[in-house]
């Protein structure tokens, strides 16, 4: 079995190398999933792991997603599905205050690979913002992104001002990240959770269906 550095090249913030074994992986016909999952993801676990012990600091993050975000942009174009139908419309983005990005982009990369129309929104989003972006595309489901304990709370406000604006039961709300579970979910009242990228294709096609 071959090896690849790419997990390494995560973990070092090696751009350079990322991209260099991506495409060597490719060559070697190696799973698009398996190269998620193990390797891309497992590093930024890693390194995550390492932050929070004091052993990386908030510049090698930035590397490491850096590194990743090359390796994603390699592997994006071929996380499309050929001739799949339209499954609906989604409106993504990672909530007030939150500047992680790296998961809902993938989010949004498997979706629009299955067929569903992404319209991206990016990080830092306000509940206005978030509300006028499923007004003005009509959308079927509101994606929401949260990599913090202190942002994720924003949002159930999200969920109070569509039920405000009466765009509540045009619209299915899902969320996820890491600190979000299926409890938290319940208790704001989304109509459902998902912990990774694959589960949440799954899950937006069975909310439209
Ligand atoms: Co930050 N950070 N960070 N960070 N960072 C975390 C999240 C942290 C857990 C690290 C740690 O302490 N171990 C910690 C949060 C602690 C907490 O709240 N409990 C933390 C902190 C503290 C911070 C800062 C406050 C640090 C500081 O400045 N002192 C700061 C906050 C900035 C801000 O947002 N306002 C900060 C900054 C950053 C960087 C900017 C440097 C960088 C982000 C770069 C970027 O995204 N462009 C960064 C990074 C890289 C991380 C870690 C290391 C990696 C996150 C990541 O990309 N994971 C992270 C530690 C960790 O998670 N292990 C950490 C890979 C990604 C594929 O996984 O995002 O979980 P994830 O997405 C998954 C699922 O969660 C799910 O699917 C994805 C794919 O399977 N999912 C969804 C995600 N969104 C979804 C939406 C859905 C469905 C599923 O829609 C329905």
């Amino acid at each position: 079995m071959k090896i690849y550095q790419l997990r390494e090249a995560i973990v070092k913030g090696n751009l350079n190398l990322a991209i260099e074994e991506t495409n060597r992986a490719l060559t070697d016909h190696v799973k698009l999933q398996e190269l998620i999952n193990e390797y891309l993801i497992k590093g930024m676990e890693e390194i995550g792991k390492a932050f929070q012990e004091g052993k990386a600091f908030v510049p090698n993050l930035l590397m490491s997603a850096r590194a990743m975000k090359g390796s994603l942009d390699i592997l994006k174009p071929l996380l499309k599905e050929e001739n799949v139908a339209f499954q609906g419309r989604v409106v993504i983005g990672t909530v007030k205050g939150d500047l992680h990005d790296i998961g809902k982009n993938l989010v949004a990369s498997m979706l629009e690979g299955c067929g569903f129309e992404v319209i991206n929104l990016g990080v830092n989003i306000s509940d206005e913002q978030f509300v006028k972006a499923i007004k003005e595309n009509k959308a079927d489901i509101i994606c929401m992104s949260a990599l913090l304990t202190t942002t994720m709370v924003y949002m159930k406000d999200i969920i109070q001002l569509l039920i405000k604006t009466g765009l509540r039961n045009q619209v299915k709300v899902m969320v996820g990240g890491a600190p979000v579970n299926q409890d938290f979910a319940d208790e704001i009242g989304a109509d459902g959770y998902t912990e990774n990228a694959n589960a949440a294709v799954s899950l937006a096609r069975s909310l439209v269906a």
